[in-house]
């Protein structure tokens, strides 16, 4: 394979994996890919596969580092080989295993994936179309080193200048890692917590090793005191004010947040108010309402659980996490938790509960992911 051979492909399938890589975990490039989420996660999860088992079992011809160290290649191109290596590893950490595993392997893909981002960039700086020296007549004579050896005799009709062509190419690959660097420090967040400012963003103030989506522009930001909960299905809605809300019996629970695209966020301990008995406490029936839907002060996010999922997961109208009451960028000042189930039946900034005899799917249920949000009940292998 030559050398042009195995840039293209080196940057085809990076490219690929790297960009659907993003927009698992940039808020804005999920919102825009919307119903290709789920494929950009199957593109994700088996390309990133193939590209690392590729590079790593057949790295004499796709990343021939060691010949080229010989030769005396840069030492940092030999660098990316152990990156893209290093993100196969935590890659597959993120799909199988327990939670534990799976928490480790979050910081360390989110790690590798900045390391790469700043090692091609390093790479296409280095590499950067350089003027070509001038024909050897148009030399100042005054700059040749006494005892330097005679420079290999360069052809007499060499244009001086930058190849146009070569030019081009560099300043497209140049534009396709402005978006990459511009997402780094989300990526760094997810590794450093607060180090770069707190992941997602400006006013997010998210808990570290979450990365707190939305599907709006922003964070809807609620004031308690015009906040209301508000139940609707069972005759006169009923609605709670902030301080009546006060008044429900809280339970707590520590559990592992996970969400479909693989991040886990160890030990994070939600106090809440259980939803079944809320609800049954309210006069719900589940066999006339075997559905319970849920809307967010964001206007566009729902989610919904049947009767049986209730019984069987037992969520929590969470209003605290670690004991403090919700950050903005995560809810505030309540959200759904659902144990046992990808973070995207978490609903956040939950407003309105409606117990219903039809279901209201989903915000990403209608976009391809599973109702049944089981752990382990999607994942592109
Ligand atoms: N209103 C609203 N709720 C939401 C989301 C969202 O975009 N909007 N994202 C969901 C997804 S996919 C996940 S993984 C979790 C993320 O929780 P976090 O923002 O606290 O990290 O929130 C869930 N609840
Ligand atoms: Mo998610």
């Amino acid at each position: 394979m030559s050398f042009r051979q195995r840039h293209w492909r080196h940057a085809w399938w990076l490219g690929l994996v790297v960009f659907t890589g993003f927009a698992l975990y940039l808020t804005t490039w999920r919102s825009a890919l919307g119903p290709l989420l789920p494929v950009a996660q199957d593109v994700h999860e088996f390309g990133g596969i193939l590209y690392g088992a590729a590079v790593v079992g057949w790295s004499g011809r796709l990343y021939p580092w060691p010949a080229r160290r010989a030769a005396g290649a840069p030492g940092f191109t030999q660098f990316g080989f152990f990156l893209i290596a290093g993100l196969a590893v935590t890659g597959v950490g993120l799909l199988v295993g327990p939670s534990l595993t799976r928490a480790i392997a979050t910081v360390g893909h989110a790690a590798f994936a900045a390391a790469l981002v700043i090692w091609t960039v390093w790479h296409l700086l280095a590499h950067r179309p350089r003027v070509s020296p001038a024909p050897r007549d148009a030399t100042p004579a005054g700059n040749a080193r006494p005892g330097a050896p005679e420079p290999a005799p360069r052809a007499r009709d060499a244009k001086p200048g930058i190849p146009r062509r070569a030019l081009l190419r560099w300043m497209g690959g140049a534009a396709l890692a402005v978006p990459l660097v511009a997402a780094t420090p989300t990526l760094l967040g997810m590794v450093g917590g607060r180090l770069l400012g707190a992941s997602g963003g400006s006013d997010s103030g998210a808990r570290s090793g979450f990365v707190p989506y939305t599907v709006v522009n922003g964070f809807p930001h609620v004031d308690l005191a015009t906040w209301r909960l508000e139940l609707d299905g069972l005759g006169p809605s009923h609605r709670w004010t902030w301080q009546e809300w006060q008044r429900e019996s809280m339970q707590h629970l520590t559990v592992n947040f996970r969400c479909v695209t693989g991040w886990v966020v160890p030990d994070v301990r939600f106090g809440g108010v259980n939803l079944e008995a809320w609800l049954l406490h309210h006069g719900w029936k589940p066999a006339e309402h075997p559905w319970v839907n849920f809307f967010s002060a964001d206007g566009v996010y729902t989610e919904s659980l049947s009767a049986a999922q209730i019984r069987q997961h037992q969520p929590i109208l969470a209003t605290t996490m670690d004991g403090q009451l919700l950050p903005v960028a995560q809810g505030f000042p309540m959200r759904l938790y659902v144990p046992r189930m990808y973070g995207y039946k978490s609903i956040k900034w939950l407003n309105r509960v409606e117990v219903s005899s039809r279901e209201e799917i989903g915000f990403w249920e209608q976009r391809g992911y599973p109702e049944n949000a089981y752990y382990g009940s999607y994942s592109g292998i």
